[in-house]
């Protein structure tokens, strides 16, 4: 879609900025369901939003593809057929590009547009949007729907600039791909992306040497091609599959085990991890009821995983430097593998601990450790992202009198249900800090965050209000039970997890995401919509 000339801006009732899953559904809700006028901004050229980025060797999805997906239409789920038990990168583009062609989405979609700032205009009670290339736009509600994985983090390694080889972030892969034929590929970072990536670079690379700071856990996927059989079943059993992950902590259809790790037999505990083990998947740290909340019982788990490392690697020197963790297991997000271990077997495969020898600069022709150099031709960052803030950070926002978002987060993200900032009025962020987003399947929680703006937009204009803002009050109570979640939990005792924000030099350090668990969210959102949206105020 062509831009209206810099000078016109485009008045609409609402703006979203960013086209992957949460975008595209809060266009549908309300343009097709509300009868707004609106219009998303996308800086790709396409749809998929993490997914379009996000195209590395082996980029696969950790839920499970019949889950991993809209519920929002029964036909669609009932028409689409996924191929594999977790979809990959490209299935899930198919997939997405179905739902904007299905919904008629794209006409409302300006692609290659990046939104640089968003002022609002008390007076007019309006925000002002602009993108890059010149486009204007003024408009009541202000959507924000950019991921909270968008904000690729490349560290300043000295020496960089210098690299005569290729570099890359797994974060904005090249759409043709990299042929790793014949080179000498280095990767640096293991956490999800880089040991879902390893394996596969590996089988296409000379050589490939994995750069590993923190030793990370990981379970198998097993991922297997979709049986049609269980498919019928599923497409059989939707509404009851949904409602079921609509009811969980995590929103994936299964629940969490009743038992304690440390209630059952050293042999129970044994074969109830072996199962899970087999089964594979995230699923894992479900197999018992205290894995995130009790350091006794995730010792168990950790010494579980460790164990069937040392079996898998071979070498034991490089079994030691995979297994000597640090932090409790799922404490940071934990990734499930295709043959991550096992890669360490192959030949062609080496393991550097930058824990023990740091990376001291990259060369011309390679990266210089405090124990050695690597020669290299290409560098793969699989360093992650300035996570949930970050893609919001980017853009210039600023709310009643000037105040700037990036000020107003100074110390970390403030907001009510991670829906709404104080002194940003008819601002909604979906799936920002605070709310439980990336604990949760993201389809799952996109969906109530839609479902609940879509809401509280329909209470506004049947009782004739202009303006939703959340309280001070609120937002600093909501600030309170964030951190009293996350501190019930393990989760802030990983000192290097995103989540906390540990990964950015420089940055706050705030456990941001909201950890009580999607199901209680949900019922706290419900209770707050029942009580006339209690926490925001409304002006007409
Ligand atoms: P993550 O999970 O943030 O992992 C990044 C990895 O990169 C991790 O191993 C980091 O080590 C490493 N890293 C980051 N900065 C550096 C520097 N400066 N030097 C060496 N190593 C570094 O990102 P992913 O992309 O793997 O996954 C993000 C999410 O996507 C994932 O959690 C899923 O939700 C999907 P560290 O642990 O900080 O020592």
């Amino acid at each position: 879609m062509s831009h209206t000339p810099a000078s016109a801006a485009q008045h609409l009732d609402a703006l979203i900025i960013g086209a992957g899953f949460s975008g595209l559904y809060q266009l549908h809700c309300l343009r097709d369901k509300l009868g707004l006028s609106v219009q998303v901004v996308e800086a790709g050229a396409g749809v998929g939003g993490t997914w379009y980025w996000n195209r590395y060797p082996g980029a696969r999805c950790d839920s499970e593809s019949f889950y991993y997906s809209f519920s929002f239409s029964d036909e669609m789920q009932q028409e689409w057929s996924w191929s594999e038990r977790y979809p990959q990168q490209p299935e899930i583009m198919r997939y997405l590009d179905q739902v904007a062609d299905r919904f008629d989405l794209r006409r409302n979609i300006t692609f290659n547009s990046r939104v640089t700032s968003a002022r609002y205009h008390d007076a007019e009670n309006r925000w002002h949007v602009a993108t890059e290339d010149g486009g204007r736009y003024v408009v009541k509600f202000l959507i924000t729907a950019v991921g909270c994985l968008s904000s690729a983090n490349i560290p300043a390694i000295p020496g960089l600039a210098e690299f005569a080889g290729q570099t890359y972030h797994t974060g904005e892969w090249p759409h043709d791909g990299v042929d790793f034929t014949g080179k000498r590929v280095g990767l640096i970072g293991t956490g999800s992306t880089g040991i879902q990536a390893a394996p596969v670079i590996a089988v296409a690379a000379r050589h490939l040497t994995v750069f590993q700071r923190t030793p990370n856990y990981s379970v198998p996927a097993r991922n297997v091609p979709m049986d049609p059989a269980f498919l019928r079943e599923v497409k059989a059993n939707y509404a009851e599959i949904r409602d079921h992950t609509r009811a969980t902590t995590n929103g994936h259809p299964w629940d969490i085990g009743e038992k304690s790790a440390l209630e059952v037999s050293a042999a129970e505990r044994q074969a109830m991890y072996e199962k899970a083990w087999e089964v594979g998947g995230l699923r894992f740290r479900a197999t018992f009821s205290d894995i995130l909340t009790n350091k006794d019982a995730n010792a168990t788990a950790s010494a579980f995983i460790k164990s069937k490392i040392r079996q898998i690697v071979k070498d034991p020197a490089t079994a030691e430097t995979l297994t000597n963790f640090d932090h409790p297991y799922a404490a940071k997000r934990p990734p499930v593998d295709t043959d991550y271990f096992e890669t360490f077997n192959r030949d062609n495969v080496s393991l550097v601990d930058i824990r023990a020898a740091p990376i001291v600069r990259i060369t011309p022709t390679g990266i210089e450790t405090e124990a050695g150099h690597y020669d290299l031709d290409i560098i793969v960052f699989a360093t992650g992202f300035d996570a949930m803030t970050g893609p919001l950070l980017k853009i210039d926002i600023q709310g009643r009198d000037g105040v700037a978002l990036r000020d107003a987060w100074a110390h970390g993200p403030q907001n009510y249900l991670g829906l709404q900032v104080a002194g940003f009025p008819n601002m909604f962020t979906i799936t920002g800090p605070g709310s439980p987003s990336v604990l949760c399947n993201m389809p799952v929680a996109i969906e109530q965050h839609v479902d609940w703006i879509t809401d509280a937009i329909v209470h506004m204009r049947d009782h004739g209000l202009e303006r939703i803002e959340t309280t001070e009050d609120a937002m600093q109570g909501w600030v309170v039970q964030v951190n009293a979640a996350a501190a019930a939990t393990l989760l802030p005792q990983a000192s290097s997890s995103w989540y906390l924000g540990a990964n950015v030099p420089g940055k706050p350090q705030v456990f941001m995401p909201y950890a009580g668990g999607m199901a209680r969210y949900r019922r706290i959102c419900d209770a707050v919509a029942a009580k006339g949206y209690e926490g925001f105020a409304f002006a007409r």
